[in-house]
């Protein structure tokens, strides 16, 4: 097997200096005469032959497994380093007793001890010497990591911005107002937390677009943002995630020198070692690396500056290099004769570098990212940098300080409790003056809010611009478009159009507004052309901070591919994990920066909750507003593309989460009036936290014209589009979007053939009706004395007569959200079991959505309400041309 480390074994130590140093002889006198392009030359060309020869070189992408700063290129650390180390350790104390209170007092609330223990100087250095808060300007965005969240909170009881009895509620959100949420959630905490992380992986792909939106905000004039910096506080278990790696190229392609990701490398996730039998320093920095980002190693504190320096024959870093992340594991928990013995031996020269330190000392040979000084010359130089984003990788202890039984053990992620022996090593090691009788209660240490400690970090704080993390929206209300943009839409067409057509014409039409034109944001993962779309990019541009150096294949065309330094379509190409952390990006632009921005990111429906899920929790968390627009949607109305195409449960995917308002809009005026709806919610006077998810199809229709007295039926869900003409029974359809206009083909039908009169009835929300009703049932559970509410769909309902039939081209689980409110015969269809492809027609006919099996369905209702006869349901069978045989699609 190909073993990078022994590679590094036979490197060291050099058994013949004196070659070696003819090598490297004429290295320099190649780059003194032929320049350093010769030498590169001549490089590539030994690299090349080492290859060949199987020589096995290490990847150039890694370095060796020491500081990338050495101790002279280290900067003066400008801090008081004895006060912040006390400061620290208050804080270290304050989380540890947060967490243990709660789980006293309320056996498995959890929480989490050994993520902050390991990472609190990584934070402090940043407190202290580099976030900017937003006091005046846009200040940086820091994402913390999830588990990290006690110490957070125990800085921000320090300075005076959280109470005791809050910290006494950390985890009891419920019912104490004020209580803190267990991780960052600014759906919870609204003026704390701004960005939610703990759903691993979701923080580093937010974060990289974060930063790239920054720039898109200052390229295009809306905001200022060049002090701005993004810092991803990331886990090295949470690299694992495919999303935490997805976007680096993106970051290194586009120049993001206002991003910085710091991973915290304790060698452990939550059940072990991250890489037991290899280096996730060495592998992420090859990662990085190879992706163009700028890596800083921060592995060894200083007290190791003293060994590396006599290490004449590199044995001490050949070991560093050699020992595997399990080993390193061990050593950390190991006392002196252990580490002796298995770091420092059998090599006598290794040995021999070490004899002057007692046993006790041994263990006290720190990782780099407990050493602030380090960590310091780290951000300093990361800050500096310019042309690439930079990765810290700072090698630190799980569990770091909090003692023998938790520090570095496979278990610490779990450890919530510590016993009061535990606690007494714990409070000694901090220096704290907390009595031992006091210990079982694990009490808050403050120091006052006049005391040293707290005036100086206060201070640093407001030197640095103001208290962080704080989310302050500020967000200016925005007129709506003027009635021009939505006009066409209203009109309706006889020519058929699709509502994909007319949405790509309302955003077209939208960006064209005078008044909040330049606040839409068109995010499209490469199908722009698929959504008719592309007529955008020549009008508007596509962002890219490089512009256009290419002359485009399509230059002379009218519709021709425009990249632009200030375009405003982000095109980002095929990911949809990417185009969400768009959306997030620009959804919470009010927030962050107080200049609200209107996405509407569109996509095939089927790649968007289905695969990206949980970024849309995480927007609805983050109080993102916007318009997620589910295109080529429903899963009979997309011809020919098949089973991983035809999305048919979006809308129940969408529902599920609380704050989003869900449409499944027939008709362009609809979606006129439900997108003039939306933004007037989201982004005028009132500011709701709400976002959108529409669907759109690309079947062509004649888009009629909108009728009167249909705007609030039509926002609150359900409306009356077409009552029957004639017939002598009746019974209601309800329908919504691809499928309404089946059911307007089944109408005609029911009239001309049985005499039926259908009601048609548009039901463009499912969702918002089953809210509705639910509000109104438990508002009447729980007011017994007062007067009933009666729920939108049933007082629609009520004067209708006779049974239902609801179709949609979604699971019938879509007009059930509704059953419970229903008071009579009620038969769903729609299209459970895989899609496959097939014409329109032929999938209708399988999923039984098709205009025949609607106006049969509704003869069977009145059969079930002894309105029809069974005879007259077998004759409906043959005249209209259906097989009761045909396999159940839900199994097909
Ligand atoms: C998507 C996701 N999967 C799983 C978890 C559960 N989880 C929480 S913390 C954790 C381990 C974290 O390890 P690491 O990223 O190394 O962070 P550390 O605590 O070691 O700093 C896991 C698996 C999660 N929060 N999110
Ligand atoms: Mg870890």
């Amino acid at each position: 097997m190909h073993d990078v480390f022994d590679q590094f074994k036979q490197q060291l130590p050099d058994i013949d200096p004196t070659e070696t140093q003819e090598w490297l002889d004429s290295l320099d006198a190649v780059v003194e005469q032929g320049g350093p392009d010769r030498a590169r030359f001549l490089m590539y060309k030994l690299l090349k032959r080492a290859r060949q020869l199987n020589v096995g070189l290490p990847p150039l992408v890694q370095t060796r497994y020491i500081n990338t700063i050495s101790p002279e290129q280290e900067p003066y650390f400008p801090g008081d380093e004895k006060m912040e180390h006390r400061i620290r350790r208050i804080i270290r104390w304050n989380a540890l007793a947060m967490v243990l209170r709660a789980n006293t007092q309320f056996e498995g609330i959890g929480g989490h001890l050994s993520t902050y223990a390991s990472a609190a100087s990584l934070y402090e250095v940043g407190f202290n010497h580099f976030f900017r808060g937003a006091d005046d300007g846009a200040g940086d965005q820091v994402y913390f990591q999830g588990h990290a969240a006690p110490g957070i909170y125990a800085r921000a009881f320090l300075e005076g911005r959280l109470s005791e009895e809050q910290l006494d509620h950390f985890r009891r959100e419920a019912l104490w107002p004020g209580g803190l949420s267990s991780y960052p959630h600014p759906r919870l905490m609204p003026e704390f937390w701004q960005f939610p992380t703990v759903s691993m992986g979701l923080g580093p792909m937010n974060a990289v677009y974060q930063a790239r939106f920054n720039r898109y905000l200052a390229a295009r004039g809306i905001a200022d943002t060049a002090d701005s910096r993004v810092w991803g506080f990331l886990g090295d278990g949470e690299m694992d995630e495919p999303e935490a790696l997805g976007a680096l190229g993106l970051a290194a392609r586009e120049g993001l020198d206002n991003l910085i990701f710091v991973v915290n490398c304790n060698l452990q996730r939550l059940d072990g070692p991250v890489r037991g039998n290899g280096k996730i320093i060495q592998e992420l920095e090859a990662t990085f690396r190879g992706a163009g980002w700028h890596v800083i190693k921060v592995i060894w504190a200083r007290e190791w500056d003293d060994l590396l320096a006599r290490d004449k024959d590199g044995v001490l870093l050949s070991k560093m290099n050699e020992t595997l992340d399990g080993d390193y594991q061990r050593l950390s928990v190991a006392d002196g004769a252990y580490i002796r013995e298995h770091f420092f031996g059998p090599d006598p020269r290794l040995r021999a570098l070490v004899e002057h330190l007692a046993d006790d000392e041994l263990p006290r040979l720190r990782r780099g990212g407990h050493d602030y000084r380090k960590v310091y010359a780290a951000y300093a130089a990361a800050v500096e940098h310019r042309g690439s984003p930079v990765v810290i990788l700072a090698k630190t202890v799980k569990g770091w300080t909090l003692g023998p039984g938790i520090e570095a053990r496979n278990v610490t992620h779990q450890a919530k409790k510590l016993t009061v022996d535990e606690l007494k090593v714990f409070r000694d090691r901090l220096e704290l003056p907390i009595p031992d009788d006091q210990l079982k209660d694990a009490p808050y240490f403050h120091p006052g809010p006049d005391s040293p400690e707290v005036e100086y970090m206060l201070e640093r704080r407001r030197e640095l611009g103001g208290l962080l993390p704080r989310r302050a929206p500020q967000a200016k209300p925005l007129p709506n478009a003027t009635d021009d943009a939505y006009a066409e839409l209203f009109a309706g067409s006889e020519r058929p159009a699709s509502t994909t057509m007319a949405f790509s014409r309302l955003s077209r039409n939208l960006t064209r507004d005078k008044e909040i034109g330049r606040r839409i944001v068109p995010i499209i993962p490469d199908e722009a052309r698929t959504f008719g779309m592309d007529p955008l990019f020549k009008e508007i541009g596509i962002y890219n901070p490089l512009g256009q150096r290419y002359t485009p294949v399509d230059k002379e065309l009218l519709l021709s591919y425009l990249e632009k330094t200030d375009g405003q379509i982000l095109e980002e190409g095929i990911t949809e994990a990417g185009a969400m952390a768009d959306f997030t990006a620009a959804g919470t632009s009010y927030a962050v920066h107080g200049e609200p921005m209107i996405p509407f990111y569109i996509f095939y429906s089927m790649f968007g909750f289905q695969r990206t899920g949980d970024f849309a929790w995480a927007f609805g968390d983050a109080r993102g507003r916007g318009f997620l627009m589910g295109a080529t949607a429903g899963r009979t109305t997309l011809t020919g593309e098949g089973l991983q195409h035809d999305d048919g449960h979006s809308h129940i995917l969408a529902s599920v989460i609380p704050n989003i308002r869900a449409y499944d809009p027939a008709f362009a005026y609809e979606l006129a009036l439900i997108v003039r709806d939306g933004i007037r919610r989201m982004f005028g006077e009132a500011q709701e936290d709400v976002f959108y998810y529409i669907t759109l199809y690309n079947e062509n229709w004649p888009m009629p014209a909108m009728p009167d007295g249909v705007e609030d039926g039509v926002l609150r869900g359900m409306y009356l589009f077409r009552p029957a003409e004639r017939g002598s029974r009746r019974v209601q359809i309800l329908a919504s979007g691809s499928i309404l206009h089946q059911a307007m083909k089944a109408q005609p039908l029911l009239a001309e053939r049985y005499d039926i009169a259908a009601d048609l009835w548009s039901v463009p929300s499912f969702q918002l009706l089953r809210n509705d009703a639910l509000e109104a049932e438990r508002w009447n559970r729980l007011h017994p004395d007062a007067e009933a509410r009666v729920p939108y769909v049933v007082q629609q309902l009520s004067q209708a007569e006779g049974p239902i039939v609801a179709a949609t081209d979604y699971l019938k689980a879509l007009p059930h959200l509704v059953a419970p409110w229903i008071d009579r015969a009620f038969t769903v269809l729609g299209t459970d079991g895989f899609g496959r492809s097939d014409t329109r027609e032929a999938l209708r006919i399988h999923f039984e959505v098709s205009p025949e099996q609607i106006a049969y369905a509704a003869l069977h209702g009145l059969c079930l309400t002894g309105a029809a006869g069974r005879d007259e349901l077998t004759r409906a069978l043959g005249e209209l041309g259906i097989d009761p045989e045909r396999p159940d699609p839900l199994h097909a």
